[in-house]
């Protein structure tokens, strides 16, 4: 059986990606969204029910385990519902938690994602927990995931420097050791997020510290299949629009990062 994610639109595709680096044996369904994309900037009621509709359709597909790859989602699914679900379910937030807390030095945390993500304070309850006197600094930066989608995304753009300079200045001036890319979109932005920050703060990837997480998590539920290569991968999407193979190549990573 297949492992399902999910996301609002093609962003969650960052996270297939790195699912395939560590479970190359694994066959995925995704489900993207693309209909009702974004879910960032839309009230907490509307995103839980979106939510259920796309569980919906991957139980629809007899997925043995569910991935919210959205940071949106994970920020706003209530646990309790996920916990009664017949398949067990993850979200972005909590690999990407742990990994930030055992990252920082200094308890200097920083943590960007959509409005609903950064209102939910997810990160920031969680965050506390793990790092007895952290000081969080949260941002939404709701213009990052438009200029992605816009392929704003090459080294040098001076519109996507001006939006990060104007999104993170304020951040960086706090002395954050460690900062969180709390959305599907912003690993994306992350050569322009690094050079704005500087070599001294780590970068954390919600894909790849959920994708990693899930490794141990599988195999705790003996729910590995056990195969090494040539997992398939079958993509659904709720509204096919003209840039969509551009969009799943940038965001698998056809275009420069390597095969998938
Ligand atoms: N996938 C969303 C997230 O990670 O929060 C970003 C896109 C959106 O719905 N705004």
């Amino acid at each position: 059986r297949p492992i399902g994610v999910f996301d609002s639109g093609l962003g969650g595709l960052t996270a297939v990606r790195q699912l395939r680096r560590v479970l190359p044996g694994e066959d995925i369904v995704y489900f993207g969204d693309t209909g009702r994309v974004p879910y960032g900037s839309r009230g907490r009621d509307i995103i839980v029910q979106y939510a259920r509709q796309d569980i919906g359709f991957l139980l629809s597909k007899d997925v043995k385990f569910i991935v919210a790859a959205c940071g949106t989602v994970s920020s706003t699914y209530p646990p309790a519902e996920a916990s009664q679900l017949p398949v067990p379910f993850t979200g972005v937030v909590g690999a990407t938690a742990r990994r930030a807390a055992a990252t920082t030095r200094n308890g200097r945390i920083g943590v960007i994602g959509t409005q609903a993500t950064i209102r939910s304070g997810s990160y920031q309850h969680l965050l506390k927990e793990l790092v007895p006197g952290a000081q969080l600094f949260a941002k939404a930066c709701p213009l990052f995931v438009p200029l992605v989608e816009n392929g704003y995304i090459n080294e040098g753009n001076p519109v996507t420097r001006l939006v990060i300079a104007d999104y993170l200045t304020e951040l960086r001036d706090t002395g954050i050791d460690t900062l969180i890319l709390g959305c599907t979109h912003y690993p994306l932005l992350e050569g322009f997020i690094r050079e704005f920050m500087g070599p001294d703060v780590a970068l954390i990837d919600p894909g790849k510290s959920t994708a990693d997480a899930l490794v141990d998590a599988l195999d705790a539920l003996e729910l590995l299949s056990g195969r090494t290569e040539g997992g398939q991968a079958e993509f659904y999407v709720s509204d096919t629009t003209e840039s969509f193979a551009e969009a799943e190549a940038l965001f698998l990573g056809k275009y420069g990062g390597g095969p998938v």
